[in-house]
């Protein structure tokens, strides 16, 4: 049987396994779920940046540029991070140059995986099928925040753990811990994370709609995958 791992946070990518591994990464709050939504409205690929003036560099250049700092658009910016700027008909066949604060960092350590695909709850189970396609082992990158463990991608991690476990088996404790995790919280993720420190940080900014949004299950197909530092289906 496979094996699948869980990295609770990007500066913990040294202890793994990554060239042998397919890796997931995951921000639900709010990165990958803008991803996942992108592509679910048709935009072409979305080339990510750790770095902001890297990123905007890219702006005329073919790309229009999106994300965020201090989770606001950054100025001179296209598009911000919220998922709802990404279902509009305007971003059909677009190239977009992304930078998060933790997110698109997370995509740049996994660099030198088998494969790094975009994962998010929005786009769950069609990267569970995607999956159990591949002969890889899985290794879980969850984008965390500043390096420090979150939990809703540590959640997002035990539904993945949960869905592939007839062919994927944990292997440590921290694929086993997100899974109980999730079991928990499964019914009512939005009240499981209420207190969480990132749910806090958004509602100052009062952005309430794109975390229920970002925990809803199976709304996309989409499964944006990294080739040649450029994410596209
Ligand atoms: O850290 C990230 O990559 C962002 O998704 C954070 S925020 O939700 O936009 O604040």
């Amino acid at each position: 049987m496979r094996s699948i791992d869980v990295c609770l946070s990007p500066d913990l990518i040294h202890l793994y396994p990554v060239q042998e591994s397919a890796i997931v990464v995951v921000d639900i709050l709010r990165a990958t779920s803008c991803m996942t939504t992108a592509f679910a409205h048709g935009v072409e690929s979305i080339r990510p940046f750790a770095k902001l003036d890297e990123c905007l560099a890219m702006k005329g250049n073919g790309y229009f540029t999106a994300g965020e700092r201090d989770g606001k658009k950054v100025e001179g910016f296209d598009f911000g991070n919220s998922p709802f700027e990404y279902m509009h008909d305007s971003i059909k066949g677009k190239r977009i140059a992304f930078t998060t604060t933790n997110g698109t960092l997370a995509i740049a350590r996994s660099e030198g995986a088998k494969q790094i695909l975009i994962g998010s709850f929005l786009n769950l189970s069609a990267l569970t099928e995607h999956l159990t396609t591949i002969p890889h082992n899985v290794l879980v990158v969850c984008a965390a925040w500043k390096g420090k463990v979150n939990l809703e991608d540590t959640l997002f991690a035990g539904a993945l753990v949960e869905k592939l476990k007839a062919v994927a088996a944990p292997s440590c404790d921290a694929p086993l811990m997100a899974q109980r995790l999730y079991r928990q919280a499964k019914d009512n993720m939005v009240d499981y994370l209420k207190e969480s420190s990132h749910v806090k940080r958004l509602a100052r900014l009062n952005i309430h709609k794109d975390i229920e949004f970002c925990l809803t299950p199976d709304r996309y197909t989409a499964v944006p995958k990294l080739m040649d530092r450029e994410l596209t289906l």
